[in-house]
């Protein structure tokens, strides 16, 4: 399931301000099949009463009022109330009560400085579930694994369980509009709402924030007229008392007109919850008034309390599997970025590219100012015309899932393209882009959401039959995949960093010609290997001089002496041992550092130096032949670097002077 593209209209915004705004928590009506009661926190006498006592209690509110409650109830019961309102001994709602013959569950709990008492009506046992089958329903939920098996099973057993003829599991998107994600009918003339949208409006923001306290809400019935609190204000607050936690709040009139249209005489909803977060609800709807006990509601509100932990575990793992698979995506891309010599085709054909990490119609790259693409993207000029827009506006890093919408300017820029990522890497001018098309997409909604289905503009909509529309203008949203498209040009941009960091450190103790250690490496090198040595004879060094190499450089023109540097040090390093450091020395000298071996093991060395130059080089396809003269030393206990690198470099000379082309000790 994923969120749809919700457009919307100036009609639905009026409606999300002005129906938040409705006082919900302080209607000054209860619901008239129970009665309301406030009593002083000091005297228990009675403060206020809903009118309702006269119907419920055969007791009119004058009788009533300034009564002590003990009076009424007799000093047991009150005694038990008041356990209950302290949770004293683990004492709690409801408190049986008597009153005048008839039995209520009564409900106590504090508000605005007066203790409240409800008195429900008290239903017999019978035909209601007990406790234990709450308790197995919670067990066999726990063993689910996907949320679509939870909503819908989580249904079923609260179909059971309440005996409602409809019940529904409501999905909050990110937006605020709700989906029905489940959905139990007693029988199929009931018509369908399952997988139908509907706006947000329809379960304001302020009603939202009541659920995160009230976990359930009792709607008895939508024919009765709502009783009002007399006297109407708070004798202690002067104030309509606030029934946010009160069982028989009577409900918004908007609300109950909402309930009419769709046939709803009773509902009873549960709040899910996470991280202080209403994150879906539970609605059973009745055709007739239907309620239940208080103590199986307050064990419904531990049922979908689970629901809720369960559902947002699930989304958590989610979300944690798919950080994992993204940054080892992410880790595979820069790993193909640095170990290819192309790294831009790395990024756009290797085995995992850039679509991989971001599924999109194409992707671009702009890297030293080349600018490769893969997949369906705009024309290059164009790209480039929105990079440097993108760039000289200060709007990146960018992510749109409508440029139309969101940034009209660029329409005509790309107009193929419907939404688009754009996230800056290493140098100037280094980017990576995603692009993605438009879409047409078609949400089905609960009721025709034009404003001639409502009688007013604050009015509930008159049917709820399935209704579809379509948005467009909108490419497929990105979901998050931004986030790892910015982490993907930072990643990127550490590696190429830690690149020109080695680069820089390689080119301080190597070559540039030939890639061979320099004389700094060498010398390090032969110093730690003689500190290794400390009686010599282990340690020697190979001091090769290509012979007559100024006439070679001259014959070979411009550049043409390197390429004979270069293959000659491939050909030396042919004839060492994997242990041995070769080393150039500068100009046409080259060095042999030789461990754990002796004069004859670096001998048999420096002859295999001279086999290995015996082949004529191919020279722009001209063979070339090359002689060198070289010196073997070999370290004695005294020896330092430079003594030992001078008597190599005497015997290379001895060489030279007897004829070139040999070895000399
Ligand atoms: C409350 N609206 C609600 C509630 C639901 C819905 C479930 C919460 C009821 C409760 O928890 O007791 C909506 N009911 C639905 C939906 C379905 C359903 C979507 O059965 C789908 C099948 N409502 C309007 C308009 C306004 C409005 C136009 O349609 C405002 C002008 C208000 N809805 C509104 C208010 C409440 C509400 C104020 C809070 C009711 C209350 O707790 O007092």
């Amino acid at each position: 399931m994923t969120t749809p593209a919700v457009a919307i209209t100036a009609a639905e915004r009026i409606r999300l301000e002005s129906c938040s705004r409705e006082s919900i928590r302080r209607p000054g009506l209860v619901q008239p099949h129970g009665v309301l009661l406030t009593v002083d926190l000091h005297t228990w006498a009675i403060a206020q009463t809903s009118a309702s006592c006269a119907a419920v209690l055969g007791l009119q509110p004058e009788n009533l009022l300034g009564l002590p409650l003990s009076d009424l109830l007799g000093d047991e019961t009150i005694d038990a109330l008041s356990a209950a309102l302290t949770g004293r001994n683990g004492a709690a709602n409801p408190v049986p009560v008597e009153v005048g013959g008839r039995r209520f569950d009564g409900i106590v709990h504090f508000a605005d400085g007066v203790v409240v008492l409800e008195l429900e009506p008290e239903l017999a046992a019978e035909g209601f579930a007990t406790p234990s089958m709450v308790y197995a329903a919670v067990n066999r939920l726990a063993t689910l694994r996907s949320r679509e098996e939870l909503w819908a099973d989580a249904a079923e057993e609260l179909a059971v369980l309440t005996g409602f003829d409809r019940v529904m599991i409501y999905h909050f998107h990110p937006d605020g509009h709700g989906q029905v994600v489940a959905e139990v009918r007693a029988d199929d003339s009931m018509e369908p709402y399952l997988g139908l949208h509907y706006p947000a409006s329809d379960i304001p923001a302020q009603a939202r924030e009541l659920y995160l306290a009230k976990l359930s809400r009792t709607i008895f019935s939508t024919s009765d007229a709502p009783q009002p609190l007399v006297p109407e204000q708070s004798p202690v607050t002067g104030e309509p008392l606030d029934l946010s936690s009160a069982e028989l709040r009577s409900v918004s009139p908007h609300h109950l007109q909402f309930m009419r249209n769709m046939g709803q005489a009773s509902t009873l909803s549960f709040s899910l919850i996470f991280n202080g977060e209403l994150i879906g609800m539970i609605t059973c709807a009745h055709r007739t008034p239907r309620r239940l006990p208080l103590t199986l509601r307050r064990g419904l509100e531990v049922f979908s309390n689970q629901v809720a932990l369960q559902l947002s575990a699930m989304s958590e793992i989610a979300r944690l599997t798919r950080d994992t698979e993204l940054r080892a995506l992410r880790t595979r891309l820069v790993g193909q970025f640095t170990s290819h010599d192309d790294t831009v085709q790395s990024l756009l054909h290797g085995e995992v590219t850039l679509l991989d990490l971001v599924p999109a119609a194409g992707a671009a790259l702009s890297h030293n100012g080349i600018l490769s693409t893969v997949g369906s993207v705009p024309d290059l000029p164009r790209i480039d015309l929105l990079l440097e827009r993108l760039r000289s506006s200060d709007r990146l890093p960018f992510a749109s899932e409508s440029l139309a919408l969101e940034h009209p300017d660029l329409v005509s820029v790309v107009p193929s393209v419907a939404g688009a990522v754009v996230v800056p890497f290493g140098g100037q001018g280094d980017y990576l882009a995603w692009f993605r098309p438009e879409i047409t997409e078609t949400t089905r909604w609960l009721g025709d959401q034009s404003e001639s289905n409502r009688d007013s503009i604050l009015s509930p909509r008159n049917s709820f039959s399935s209704w579809s529309a379509s948005v467009s203008g909108r490419a497929e949203p990105w979901r998050g995949l931004e986030v790892a498209a910015i982490e993907l040009g930072r990643d990127l941009d550490s590696a190429l960093m830690r690149q020109a960091e080695s680069a820089l450190a390689h080119l301080g103790l190597h070559d540039a010609l030939t890639g061979l250690p320099n004389r700094r490496l060498f010398t390090e090198r032969l110093q730690r290997a003689l500190a290794g040595d400390p009686r010599g004879g282990t340690v020697a060094v190979i001091f090769i001089d290509i012979d007559s190499f100024k006439a070679i450089n001259d014959s070979q023109g411009h550049g043409g002496g390197d390429t004979v540097l270069q293959q000659i040090a491939e050909r030396i390093s042919s004839a060492t041992r994997a242990s041995d450091t070769l080393a150039r020395f500068g100009g046409d000298e080259f060095v042999v550092l030789c461990e754990n071996t002796g004069q004859d093991g670096a001998r048999k060395t420096a002859e295999r130096v001279l086999g290995a130059l015996l082949d004529p080089l191919d020279i722009a396809g001209r063979p070339l032949r090359v002689t060198a003269s070289v010196g073997v030393a070999t370290a004695t206990h005294v020896d330092t670097p430079d003594s030992l690198l001078g008597r190599a470099d005497s015997a290379m000379y001895r060489a030279k002077r007897s004829g070139k082309d040999r070895v000399s000790d």
